[in-house]
């Protein structure tokens, strides 16, 4: 971009010109809001190696910080997703005024149900009553926190699973896990909503106890309204049409959220529409296309070899910038030319508002309400990372997720 005045001046023009309403365009896009993940802040590795980061965040506390810096450079990640006990404190008060006074709320809270020891052969679902009983009681123990923080989402994702066939028996861990979540969901407060995610494999390699939607969905239909499913963009089989699950489950009132990230293999946690972008924008698509309310927009990345901020900021604007291009899709054209069987007609009414270079839109819309027209650039202008490196130091402190 060059002159970004100029480049936006003229976008807006031609946008007007094909008759698309910019204004409303741009109230939907400043109206953004995209959960950043407190555990995508700490160090995080692979199964090899975790690189130390150079001003990690030692604490929750800091990772707040860092979330902060992210929303003032994009003014589009005002809520935290915590993750516990990685974002455990004694005083969870002095937790929601930091975010609050950093002008962030607390988004959706996760619980951890797959490091401790205890948890090596399940969770919910373990074949030990004595181990369900403890797994539900910390996940009791989320909603509580849950409620101190003015969270509005207990977030679910187990790492239950078999890796032998005869490990277990697999109707007899869904009946348990079916029972431990009952008794969760009807502690569930009324402003709280249970997001249940299911991921493919891993670390289960036989038998994932929540290993797609239809299994989540079912869940979510013994439970009740606000049981609602997760999509996370790495936990599919390859080749899997995302965006046509995000249609189904719009339809059934049932999608609760997303969790962003990209991935070219397996789970790979890669910066949100850096490997797959037409498959992003294709679900914004399917996301804004009823005109209804989005649903909660997490991102879900654990970097091991990219700069922490940097990449979250690039997935957000990434974010933005795929929603802007859902937004121009001519929806009036699409349906004609579906109505007609055009098949190419439909197809590139998608495709000329895919290939509508966005970025001075964008910019415009992050200027207006006062974060940075190219938030990265601004991000490594800042010196932001050199003044908390400094602050915090290079090796203190311990990661709040995969790295401890
Ligand atoms: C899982 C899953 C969960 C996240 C953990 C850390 O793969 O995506 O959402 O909480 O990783
Ligand atoms: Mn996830
Ligand atoms: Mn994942």
């Amino acid at each position: 971009m060059t002159d970004p005045t100029r480049d936006y001046d003229h976008l807006a023009e031609r946008l007007s010109d094909a008759g698309h309403d910019v204004a409303a365009v741009e109230r939907a896009l400043g109206a953004l809001v995209i959960e950043t993940p407190s555990w995508g802040y700490g160090d995080s590795g692979t199964r090899f190696a975790t690189f130390q980061q150079p001003g990690r965040p030692r604490d929750v506390f800091e990772r707040l910080d860092d979330a902060a810096e992210v929303h003032r450079l994009t003014g589009a990640a005002g809520a935290v997703a915590l993750h516990f006990p990685w974002d455990q404190v004694d005083d969870l008060s002095a937790l929601r005024r930091h975010a609050e006074e950093l002008g962030l709320r607390i988004g959706a809270t996760n619980v951890n149900l797959f490091q401790d020891p205890d948890y090596k052969l399940g969770s919910l679902a373990h074949p030990d009553a004595a181990v369900r009983r403890r797994a539900t009681d910390q996940l009791l123990e989320c909603v509580e926190i849950a409620t101190a923080l003015g969270s509005t989402a207990q977030s679910l994702w187990l790492a239950d699973g078999t890796n032998y066939p005869g490990q277990d028996d697999l109707t007899a861990r869904r009946r348990r896990l079916v029972a431990s979540l009952r008794e969760v969901y009807a502690a569930l407060p009324e402003e709280q909503e249970l997001l249940v995610e299911y991921k493919l494999f891993e670390p289960a390699f036989y038998a994932t106890d929540l290993a797609d939607w239809g299994a989540a969905l079912l869940v979510c239909q013994k439970l009740g309204d606000r049981a609602r499913v997760l999509v996370d963009l790495g936990h599919h089989a390859q080749g899997t049409n995302v965006e046509q699950i995000v249609a189904l489950l719009t339809e059934e009132c049932r999608l609760g959220g997303f969790h962003f990230n990209n991935r070219k293999y397996a789970d790979d946690d890669l910066i949100v529409g850096s490997v797959n972008p037409f498959e992003l924008f294709l679900i914004f698509c399917e996301l804004s296309g009823t005109g209804g309310p989005l649903p909660r927009l997490t991102i879900d990345q654990a970097h091991n070899v990219e700069a922490k901020v940097e990449a979250m900021v690039l997935s957000v604007v990434n974010l933005q910038e795929s929603y802007a291009k859902a937004l121009l899709v001519d929806r009036a054209a699409l349906a004609g030319a579906q109505e007609r069987g055009d098949v190419l007609a439909g197809h590139e009414a998608l495709l000329d508002a895919y290939r509508t270079d966005v970025r001075a839109l964008c910019a415009k819309v992050r200027a207006d309400r006062g974060a940075a027209a190219d938030p990265v650039a601004a991000h490594r202008a800042s010196g932001y990372v050199e003044r908390v490196s400094a602050e915090r130091g290079a090796t203190a402190g311990v990661a709040g997720g995969w790295g401890r």
